[in-house]
């Protein structure tokens, strides 16, 4: 079936400390991002509506992104919303969100990429509550296949950075990597924007860039800077591009076979190894000469988070009764980075199979359906046990 749906579609341990020794991944700084929603309240209309030119299949689908530095908050309520308790009295829980003397806390200083209406990068496309639980992921690059897409990417961090995408079809002046690759001259200026500058990516979605044949009437791929691969996406440099199979789609690229879509990213964005290390220790009155560099400093900064959030801080998961839900569902990060995200309360179908929870490694993208037909406000969670301790958990609402 093309693009008919084949699908339809806690626990928390107040252990001891044991953490496993996580490797120290001590980057130095580099930098950079922010999210950007767009489009229509409709809750299956995601982000920025981007320009179309021409219209039928072959569109031209055109973005305005920029990256940002930000102040972000892993936990905004300050609350534990799985138990129900303040976060400093969970110790568990304030290993990693307290701040204090050479401990940041929960706040940290991030790159996100956002979206803006056009080529002044002077208006925000507003993210709109359909979502907002992207987070401190970019905003939602769509296409259908046979379109091509534009970017328009201005770096507003400190720190060069790119778009890298995965998935669609770019050549070596749009790949946005910078690597030891033969090539020169303009063949590099995607590699590495500078700050202030604008580069304009096109990504080309041919048949071999959208759904496949076990595929459903979409899918995801994930784009990311890939300056410095690694402090730029654990400083937020990340966000999910949506392709929807030719003619399963709406003007706007959105598949027409569901009511709803959401996108979640499971990663231990390890600040410590983040671009913004050095600014995060100077706003705590520290340096990295001065701190002290130990196993307890790292783990405080090893924030298991699900799209940004974490203990249950993630907004927006709220769908109804008999919707047509589809979820995909991305890794990233580390080889920690390995997630089993489980939704109590419903079941979805991937590959033509029921589950309830899916495994993810960095990088992973799989893209699952559900059709909830019990209400309530469910866990949403890693299981992977350390994980669970450390905050990788979630809410998602199901109305009636
Ligand atoms: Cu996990």
């Amino acid at each position: 079936m093309s693009a008919d749906r084949r699908t339809e579609g806690n626990v928390r341990h107040v252990g001891n400390r044991s953490r496993m020794t996580r490797r120290r991944l001590v980057a130095g700084s580099l930098g950079v991002i922010a999210l950007g929603g767009v489009g229509t309240e409709s809750a299956a209309h995601p982000m920025a509506t981007p320009a179309v030119q021409s219209s039928g299949p072959g569109k031209t689908r055109e973005y305005f992104i920029s990256a940002e530095e930000i102040d972000w908050d892993y936990a905004p309520s300050g609350m534990d919303m799985i138990t129900g308790e303040r976060l400093e009295d969970e110790p568990e829980a304030a290993v990693f969100t307290k701040p204090g003397p050479d401990r940041i806390g929960r706040v940290y200083r991030k790159a996100q990429y956002q979206a803006f209406t056009d080529e002044t990068f002077a208006t925000r496309v507003p993210v709109t509550s359909a979502w907002e639980h992207l987070g401190i992921m970019g905003p939602v690059i769509r296409a259908e296949v046979g379109d091509t897409i534009l970017v328009h990417f201005r770096n507003r961090t400190t720190f060069d950075a790119s778009m890298h995408p995965h998935g669609v079809r770019y050549d070596k002046a749009n790949e946005g990597a910078l690597y030891a690759d033969g090539t020169s001259g303009t063949d590099k200026l995607d590699d590495a924007v500078k700050p202030g500058d604008t580069y304009t990516y096109t990504w080309e979605v041919p048949d071999r860039s959208g759904p496949g044949p076990a595929d459903l009437s979409s899918m995801i791929w994930m784009y990311h800077s890939h300056t410095h691969e690694i402090p730029d996406t654990y400083a937020g440099l990340v966000g999910p591009l949506i392709i929807a199979r030719q003619g399963a789609a709406d003007a706007d690229a959105v598949p027409t076979d569901i009511d709803r879509e959401f996108v979640t990213l499971f990663s231990v964005f390890d600040e410590n190894s983040s671009s913004y290390l050095a600014e995060n220790l100077k706003r705590i009155g520290s340096n990295l000469s001065t701190v002290d560099l130990d196993d307890e400093f790292t783990e405080s900064n090893l924030m298991h988070s699900i799209n940004g959030y974490v203990y249950g801080n993630l907004p927006g998961l709220t769908m109804k009764v008999g919707e047509r839900v589809r979820w995909y569902v991305v890794g990233m990060g580390n080889e920690v980075d390995l997630h089993t995200p489980h939704w109590h309360g419903e079941t979805l179908t991937w590959m033509g199979m029921r589950m309830d929870m899916i495994e993810l490694l960095p990088m992973s993208m799989r893209t699952l359906d559900m059709v909830p037909d019990e209400p309530g406000t469910w866990l949403y969670h890693c299981h992977v046990n350390d994980h669970m301790i450390a905050g990788m958990q979630a809410l998602y609402t199901v109305n009636a």
